[in-house]
């Protein structure tokens, strides 16, 4: 059995040079395994060894799995996210520290030309007394959502993150049907189905699908927390504007209440921060992005171009559906900082003010 997989992955990491899981895998460390460990390591692995194709190719499923299998994760970790494998991340709020910033402090967007545009900051967060989405039982997704339902009582109340909650989950209380649930979808407030992922499907984060699975939008629909995604919750802040401090401030706030309330506890690691399923989100869990127009650089309908340009910039660039989805019909992408880990939260907010500036100008002279 161990040598049958450990073959297996040989074989892969042949034909699938970039699948990093693949290539950081030890059969030797992996042999020296407990049985145990080698099933948890198999569990991890298992995304990566159905879609070769994958990128990063692992999800962590307990976590505890980021110090209980460390020679695997410290090695994909270093190589994602180009940090030694004793980097130990450090977080920070503060934009004062971060250099090449506006003396006011304020990064409005407004200063490069640009209109109001969608500007969205969020995190991902785990609880630490439960397995991570990819080894959750229905009864985890359930005891999650139900954990979660204390703390929206508490937010509705408030003036400023009131709301409500609609969930997917068969008979709950607050459940929506298939018409509101593509509604919000459609509106960029919901997460998309995720039982057609293929990535999610083997990495079991997409089991038991709709169960425990919801999101809480406040009024002014400008604050959301997605509940059973990828991660237990991303917490995001979003808005229609040119000012960035607006959404980064309101989701820095709302991570300050909601953490403690109920009992909530945050999964964190002492080298790697916020606990995520995906390394690639390690560190601040913070994905900082704003859809961008950029009918020039994305002539054609592709992506290419800005891709040239985003890239030594430290950004990544997606469609405005999300991870995987086309440039926009008039020339929208969403672009974001990709640096996760060994960054504070203010640098990459200061990252993808700077960057929206370069791109603009790139635009311009296009
Ligand atoms: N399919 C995964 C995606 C990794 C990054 N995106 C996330 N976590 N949503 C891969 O390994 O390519």
């Amino acid at each position: 059995m161990a040598q049958d997989f450990a073959d297996r992955v040989a074989a892969l990491a042949v034909r699938y040079p970039d699948n990093l899981a693949l290539q950081a895998f030890d059969p030797g460390w992996y042999a020296s395994l407990t049985p145990a460990l080698r099933a948890r390591l198999r569990k991890c692995m298992n995304s990566g060894l159905e879609n070769p194709d994958s990128q990063m190719g692992c999800y962590a499923c307990q976590p505890s799995d980021y110090d209980d299998l460390r020679p695997f994760f410290a090695r994909v970790i270093s190589r994602y996210h180009r940090v030694s494998e004793e980097a130990r991340h450090v977080s920070d709020w503060r934009l004062s520290g971060v250099e090449g910033l506006p003396e006011d402090g304020v990064l409005d967007l407004a200063r490069f030309g640009l209109p109001p545009l969608s500007m969205r900051v969020r995190v991902g967060r785990n609880l630490a007394d439960l397995p991570l989405p990819g080894a959750m039982s229905r009864a985890d997704r359930l005891r999650l959502e139900a954990r979660m339902a204390a703390v929206f009582d508490r937010l509705i109340a408030r003036p400023d993150f009131g709301g409500a909650y609609h969930s997917l989950t068969p008979g709950h209380a607050r459940q929506i049907d298939a018409a509101a649930y593509r509604r919000l979808v459609d509106a960029h407030i919901m997460f998309r189905p995720m039982d057609g992922d293929r990535y999610l499907e083997a990495a079991g984060i997409a089991a038991h699908w709709p169960h425990g699975r919801g999101c809480y939008v406040s009024a002014d629909r400008a604050f959301i927390i997605w509940v059973g995604e990828e991660d237990h919750l991303r917490i995001m802040a979003m808005q229609r504007g040119t000012v960035l401090n607006d959404v980064f401030d309101r989701l820095r706030a709302a991570l300050d209440l909601i953490e403690g309330l109920a009992g909530l506890r945050f999964a964190w690691s002492d080298d790697y921060g916020a606990v995520t399923s995906c390394p690639t989100n390690l560190g601040t869990g913070m994905r900082a992005s704003l859809h961008l127009p950029l009918p020039r650089l994305t002539r054609g309908g592709t992506d290419t171009r800005v891709r040239e340009i985003a890239r030594p910039l430290g950004l990544s660039v997606r469609g405005i559906g999300g991870e995987h989805t086309p440039v926009g019909a008039d020339g929208t992408v969403d672009i974001s900082p990709s640096a996760r880990l060994c960054i504070t939260e203010a640098g990459i907010l200061a990252a993808l003010y700077k960057g929206a500036g370069r791109l603009i100008e790139a635009e311009r002279a296009a």
